[in-house]
């Protein structure tokens, strides 16, 4: 990476900061060093809720006056796929708060594959300096698990009918996530999906929690639960 174009990545200058980061999706190597700030990787099937709890946990992190960055893998869609185009929408309470920087990465076609594209791009995100970073993949291919473990603290989480999917978790999800969240708190049923994440989580001593994202029910908890996790 360019030296010059780093040093202005360090001192804060977001758009240094975007061009660093494309230039990565491009193939260019990243900082070549490894960022301390801690990783959270959020992950679960697609619609469980991840980006409307991310935007959530933006919010709290922002009242505990910490900054963040927030990286959306998604191999698919290089532009504007749908999934992107609404965790913009709903991250729009935090647009032009310097104290945020949320972005999406197209890794299609990466050399060295999904998970080496995310590292680096989250270690350029580390030498911009937020507090905290946040990564969110869908959690149903290998890649995409992989990109977790990239992550100090793992949350999985999924929507009230997901219970069937917890013994099957073909893409080994439940068996990387150190925090199980049940979403849709506001919706019926739950229980199965609970118990069956509870049996998983007692194996290595993890927490299963419920939220609702929408209204940020829960969400509290969640980021205390990570900053223990982390800490
Ligand atoms: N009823 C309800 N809907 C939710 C909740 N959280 C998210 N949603 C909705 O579920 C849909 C998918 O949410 P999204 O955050 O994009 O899920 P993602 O695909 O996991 O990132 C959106 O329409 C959200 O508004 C919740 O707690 N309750
Ligand atoms: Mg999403």
């Amino acid at each position: 990476m360019d030296a010059s174009l780093l040093d202005r990545v360090r001192s804060g200058d977001r758009k240094a900061l975007a061009l660093a980061i494309s230039s990565i999706e491009g193939g260019e190597p990243g900082p070549g060093r490894v960022s301390t700030t801690p990783v959270v990787g959020i992950t679960g099937p697609p619609g469980a809720g991840k980006s409307t709890l991310i935007a959530e946990l933006v919010t709290l992190i922002r009242d505990r006056g910490e900054t963040v960055g927030v990286l959306a893998v998604d191999p698919s869609s290089p532009l504007t796929g749908g999934a992107i185009l609404g965790d913009r929408i709903r991250m729009q309470d935090h647009v032009g708060d310097p104290g945020v920087y949320v972005r999406s990465m197209a890794t299609r076609g990466h050399l060295g594959g999904l998970a080496a594209a995310a590292a680096d791009v989250l270690n350029l995100m580390g030498e911009a300096g937020f507090d905290w970073l946040l990564v969110e993949t869908v959690g149903v291919g290998q890649s995409e698990v992989e990109v977790m473990n990239l992550a100090d603290a793992v949350v999985l989480v999924v929507g009230p009918s997901w219970g069937d999917h917890v013994q099957a978790d073909k893409a080994g999800v439940v068996e990387v996530a150190d925090l199980f969240v049940v979403n849709k708190g506001d919706r019926p049923g739950g229980d199965d999906v609970r118990r069956a994440l509870r049996e998983a989580a007692e194996r290595k001593d993890a927490k299963v929690l419920s939220t609702t994202a929408t209204t940020g029910e829960g969400v509290d908890g969640v980021l205390e639960e990570v900053a223990r996790l982390v800490g």
